[in-house]
């Protein structure tokens, strides 16, 4: 095997960026930028400090014992890795319920050094109606964020908290940058903290509507959570790194160039700055994200239980290639000289990755929210324009059928979502297909109201999902194509 170490060696970097939302994906992805940043600097302003605000404390404690510094593991292929060293991370906080970090996380937050607030929450972290982007103010966190706003316990609450801080400080605010995988993402977290804000303080809203910079980015990266056979292939390697992440080689980054405070010199460390960032983020969400969830509760129904295993058996390959070529890239609008076909090439070499162990039920969780930009925006358009969304339509019933909690030979799964309970009522309460089909379809927090009301989806969803169990998840892939 091909091992290529790079070390981290800089001295010392002051903390110019607050992370929300210290998971696998931030330490393989934004911390590796910033890494090279760095290196390239010798140090300078963009250190990061790096928090979680929900969950895995643990995490945050390790890296602290362990001086922050930590392994990532980039797989080309099974023969050659990349071994990276980071430092980017400068200090780790956990700010969760218990509130032990809460202010410390809050004063860092602050700092007039601190000019740049990034986020990887994942979608639902910014308890927003995925269907149309309004806050969820009922959410528990929500709630308490607006009864005592001095001691949030979201990310829009902590994002509202530090703003009305450095407002009353006369400190400059600083630009706030969502990393997840939500299409718009600036201007959905942008929405969400305006609308808390204004719970609050209608000045103090109106003074981040005029001064707070929210520029979206499409982020990419392949991240599976660590399995204990990754752990046996690092300690092959000779390294004992609890915080160590494996990933693929390929990683892309696209920011929008809005950054009033100033911001780290991206553009030559690979990072692409762009004046807009959405056919970027369209792109990748449909294909692939979109492709990733067709793998995910199809693959899951069949007891099929990676990516790379998925897109190994020819049906899958056939479905992804037309549902990218037909259903998805149709509804892309892109800058002159994308290639959609090399770009859909490429994800198929990288899902078949086989020294990463992807697990489709890591991708399956939380459909509610994923499935509105990976699925449902896109196939809006393709009807407009009369096209056929016999993937889609696939895809959905799958979702649906996965929702139920068992795979087709009736082994059964945990469905880990925030709708996990709604679906479950919806299974017992409706035996008959049509009946269930009418009722996911009519949930509005996920599903579009005109795309529900048009018969020609409603029918191929119903199809797909009796195909599915009648005949099976290949059966009902020849069928779609
Ligand atoms: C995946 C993503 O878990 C999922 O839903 O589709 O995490 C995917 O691996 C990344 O977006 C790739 O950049």
């Amino acid at each position: 095997m091909a091992l290529h170490r790079v070390g981290s060696q800089y001295a010392d970097a002051r903390p110019g960026i607050v992370h929300l939302g210290l998971g696998a994906f931030h330490r393989a992805h934004q911390a590796v930028y910033l890494e090279r940043n760095l290196a390239r600097h010798g140090g300078g302003d963009w250190g990061i400090v790096s928090a979680n605000i929900r969950s895995n404390h643990r995490l945050v404690e390790c890296l602290r014992e362990r001086g922050r510094r930590y392994h990532v593991v980039e797989y080309t292929d099974r023969e050659h890795v990349t071994l990276r060293e980071i430092g980017a991370i400068r200090e780790t906080l956990y700010a969760g319920p218990d509130g032990a970090d809460r202010e410390a996380l809050l004063a860092r937050m602050s700092e007039p050094g601190v000019r740049i607030v990034t986020l990887t929450v994942t979608e639902k972290g910014y308890h927003l109606n995925p269907a149309d982007g309004r806050l969820l103010i009922d959410a528990p966190p929500i709630a308490h964020d607006i009864a005592e706003p001095a001691t949030p316990h979201s990310a829009p609450g902590m994002l509202v908290e530090a703003l009305a801080r450095r407002r009353a400080a006369g400190t400059p605010p600083f630009t706030v940058l969502s990393c997840d995988n939500v299409s718009d993402n600036g201007k959905r977290v942008r929405r969400a903290v305006i609308e808390l804000a204004c719970h609050r303080d209608a000045h103090l809203a109106g003074w981040i509507a005029e001064h707070v910079a929210f520029p979206c980015s499409m982020v990419d990266r392949i991240v599976p959570a660590m399995t204990d056979d990754d752990v046996t292939g690092l300690a092959a390697l000779g390294i004992d790194d609890p915080a160590a992440v494996v990933c693929e080689a390929f990683s892309q980054w696209v920011v929008e160039d809005d950054f009033p405070q100033g911001r780290p010199d991206w553009e030559h460390d690979g990072v692409q700055m762009v004046a807009d960032v959405a056919p970027f983020e369209a792109m990748k969400l449909r294909l692939l994200n979109g492709s990733h969830s067709l793998l995910a509760y199809l693959g899951a129904l069949a007891g099929i239980e990676t990516v790379a295993e998925a897109v190994g058996r020819p049906e899958f390959v056939t479905l992804l290639c037309r549902y990218m070529g037909n259903e998805a890239a149709p509804t892309l609008t892109m800058p002159t000289g994308t290639d959609l076909d090399a770009y859909a090439t490429s994800l198929l070499a990288r899902f078949a990755n086989d020294s990463l162990r992807h697990r489709l039920q890591q991708i399956a969780m939380d459909g509610s929210q994923k499935l509105p930009q990976r699925w449902l925006a896109g196939a809006r358009t393709r009807l407009d324009a009369g096209g056929d969304l016999v993937c889609t339509a696939l895809g959905v019933a799958a979702w649906i059928r996965y929702t139920a909690g068992s795979n087709l030979s009736g082994e059964s799964h945990p469905v880990d979502d925030p709708m996990a309970e709604t679906f479950a009522a919806l299974h017992e309460a409706h035996q008959e297909p049509a009946g269930l089909i009418a009722a996911f379809l009519a949930l509005d927090a996920i599903v579009p109201r005109e795309l529900a009301g048009d018969a020609r989806f409603s029918g191929a969803v119903l199809d797909a999902y009796r195909a599915l169990n009648e005949s099976g998840v290949e059966a009902a892939i020849r069928r779609a194509g």
